[in-house]
């Protein structure tokens, strides 16, 4: 985002006269921890380690996760910067084995469509390295999956809209930050994207403010997961200094 949306600031929306509105934040001091350059460039340099490890997995072991470990990987999504502070998103977390299944169907029955023809050859091409293909099984192996909706709009008590912004970046920066707080937990994920992906307002009965995002079955993998031997870009080729 190209704006600090994450700190309140002088309100000026619907009061021309540009003074505060109830609702605008009062500020607080914020002093975050500085460390020495030598601590500062290990705990750089371990997080990355860290996150490097990271791999989308296919395959799951059906050990269940804590209810509280679930809990704080939201939160930590639900810290991420949202525009205007809105967070315009919803974790929807799936455990229940009938709802499992009943996502896998329908997840299943739109990648068929989508392997044997919605997708294009060179899409087809490009995942011809991967392996995936429709048969989705993880979804009811992992024990638990997280469905992320994106909220165009918010409804006030008095049924009218107020909308939100910058939505796919906050709910993108938010599952970034879900990620990588499973990743910390040594749980792994998968960032599934079904298309379409309408199937999962009605599974999950989601209001109409609601759109699904990204599907993550998330828990521990199974003892002979294998992930393609990838490899990432050097730092040269994602950088550009100036
Ligand atoms: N959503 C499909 C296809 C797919 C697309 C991309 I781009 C990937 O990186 C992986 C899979 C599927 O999940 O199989």
């Amino acid at each position: 985002m190209n704006k600090d949306t994450t700190t309140g600031g002088e309100g000026h929306q619907g009061n021309q006269l540009g003074t505060r509105h109830a609702g605008t934040y009062r500020t607080v001091r914020y002093a975050p921890e500085r460390y020495s350059p030598e601590r500062t460039a290990a705990r750089a340099a371990d997080f990355h380690a860290l996150l490097d490890g990271r791999r989308s997995v296919r395959h799951f072991s059906p050990e269940p996760i804590a209810d509280a470990v679930i809990d704080d990987l939201v939160r930590a999504a639900s810290t991420a910067p949202s525009g205007a502070h809105k967070q315009p998103w919803t974790f929807c977390v799936v455990t229940d084995p009938a709802l499992k299944k009943a996502i896998r169907e329908a997840a299943e029955e739109e990648e068929r469509e989508n392997y044997s023809g919605r997708m294009t050859p060179e899409w087809l091409e490009d995942l011809a390295p991967l392996g995936t293909d429709w048969r989705k099984e993880f979804l009811e192996v992992a024990p638990c999956l997280i469905v992320v909706f994106k909220r165009a709009y918010e409804t006030k008590p008095d049924g009218t809209r107020r909308k939100n912004y910058y939505v796919e970046e906050s709910v993108g920066l938010a599952s970034g930050f879900l990620l990588a707080a499973a990743r910390n937990a040594g749980l792994v994920t998968l960032t599934h994207t079904p298309s379409p992906m309408n199937f999962l307002l009605r599974l999950l009965q989601r209001p109409e403010n609601e759109r699904p995002f990204l599907l993550i079955p998330i828990g521990y993998p199974a003892v002979d997961c294998e992930v393609p031997d990838l490899v990432r870009k050097p730092l040269e080729e994602v950088m550009v200094r100036y």
